[in-house]
């Protein structure tokens, strides 16, 4: 066998297995259909949120801090600066899931958290201009992770440990060996034999494997970054990365960091979703509006003008987790993404579970029951 393992996807997922398989001493071929880093799947746009009281499941919580752990130890290995702390705040009516569910998380995992009321947000945190009467969970240790340079630093850090990584190689097709005995992976520039496949390709997964095509669907994000009237309000130092629910939906931000402007998004921001070669279309005037409606609302202060607006992708599963888990029909296939747009913050530590579910027997001490693929499958 020529290699142990390919990983088909070198984003933030895939860049991460190959580093975490490479240091194992597993012999890995990375393949990435366009550049390493590049500006067309989910992983691009400066910076991801890192947070751990999760609303949306408190099984996220352990796994987020070995993610922690494995962004310090990245840093160390790679000497660049990969995650930068400035708090968090999820913040919502004191009824609605995402307050209840970071509370709830916080208390059950023993984070050290403070409870805040929209008015105690706004005098401590100037930039915030929240409802008095909203309820935060805020919680000192998150921060933001620096995306594109994260995926590099990964990159690099796999070839030190001798994996090989072909940008511009785009997957086409991959079969099981008959007999089982590996994987043949078709490329346009050549063909690939490996004991496993590990398949990290976020938006593409439905394509590269059926089993996923109606339970992985791509959908179009927008983000927006504003340079702030006051930009003292809006540094790593002053800003907590947030998640809000308000009226007008579920909205994210993060500070000025590496570009100018402060940076934030809706949730499913217009429900587009379509093919992943499609679907993020460029931005246009009706985003701009959208998005600038609820910073001038919630951030005035953040609110000048306009940076930048750009594009990107979830894959959203049916119930927003992720799918973390050995092919359903291939035991030699790891399914790791999609991630539903919430897991960037994870790669550190999906590329050390996906490193355990593609070397030996295939298990891991890591608890992801709650992302096996059988789950959508009943
Ligand atoms: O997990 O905080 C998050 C997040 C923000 C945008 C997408 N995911």
């Amino acid at each position: 066998m020529e290699y142990d393992v390919i990983v088909a996807g070198l984003g933030g997922m895939g860049s991460a297995a190959a580093w975490q398989l490479a240091r194992r001493g597993q012999r890995v071929l990375g393949l990435e259909q366009y550049n390493i880093p590049h500006p067309y799947g989910s992983s691009h746009g400066v910076s991801r949120i890192i947070r751990l009281p999760y609303y949306e499941h408190p099984s996220y919580v352990p796994l987020v801090q070995r993610a922690f752990a494995l962004w310090r130890e990245a840093e160390m290995a790679s000497g660049r600066v990969l995650m930068v702390t400035t708090g968090s705040i999820d913040a919502s009516p004191e009824d609605d899931p995402l307050f209840q569910g970071a509370l709830n998380s916080a208390i059950l995992h023993n984070l050290p958290h403070e409870v805040l009321s929209g008015a105690e947000v706004n005098e401590r945190f100037p930039g915030y201009r929240l409802p008095a009467g909203h309820r935060a969970v805020f919680q000192p240790q998150g921060g933001l992770i620096a995306s594109e340079r994260a995926i590099v630093a990964h990159a690099e850090l796999a070839m030190a440990h001798g994996a090989e990584l072909h940008a511009r190689e785009k997957l086409l097709h991959w079969e099981v060996h008959p007999g089982g005995e590996g994987v043949e992976v078709v490329t346009k520039k050549g063909r690939y034999r490996a004991a496993r496949l590990v398949l990290t390709a976020g938006a593409w997964m439905g394509e590269l494997a059926t089993k996923l095509a109606r339970v992985a669907v791509p959908e179009r994000q927008v983000l927006a970054w504003l340079q702030p009237h006051r930009p003292d309000y809006f540094g790593p130092d002053k800003f907590p990365v947030f998640n809000l629910q308000v009226e007008e939906g579920r909205y994210y931000g993060l500070p000025i960091y590496d570009v100018p402007g402060f940076k934030f998004g809706r949730y499913h921001h217009q429900n587009e979703t379509g093919a992943a070669d499609t679907v993020a279309r460029e931005p246009d005037e009706a985003d701009e509006t959208l998005l600038r409606a609820f910073s001038e609302r919630y951030f005035p202060d953040g609110s000048g003008a306009t940076m930048a607006l750009r594009s990107c992708m979830f894959t959203n599963t049916p119930d927003e987790h992720f799918i973390l888990d050995h092919h359903p029909d291939h035991a030699q296939v790891v399914l790791a993404s999609p991630c539903s747009g919430h897991g960037f913050k994870f790669c550190s530590v999906i590329g050390e579970i996906i490193a355990d579910l593609a070397t030996g027997d295939g298990t891991t001490a890591h608890d992801i029951e709650f992302l096996r693929f059988g789950r959508l499958s009943k």
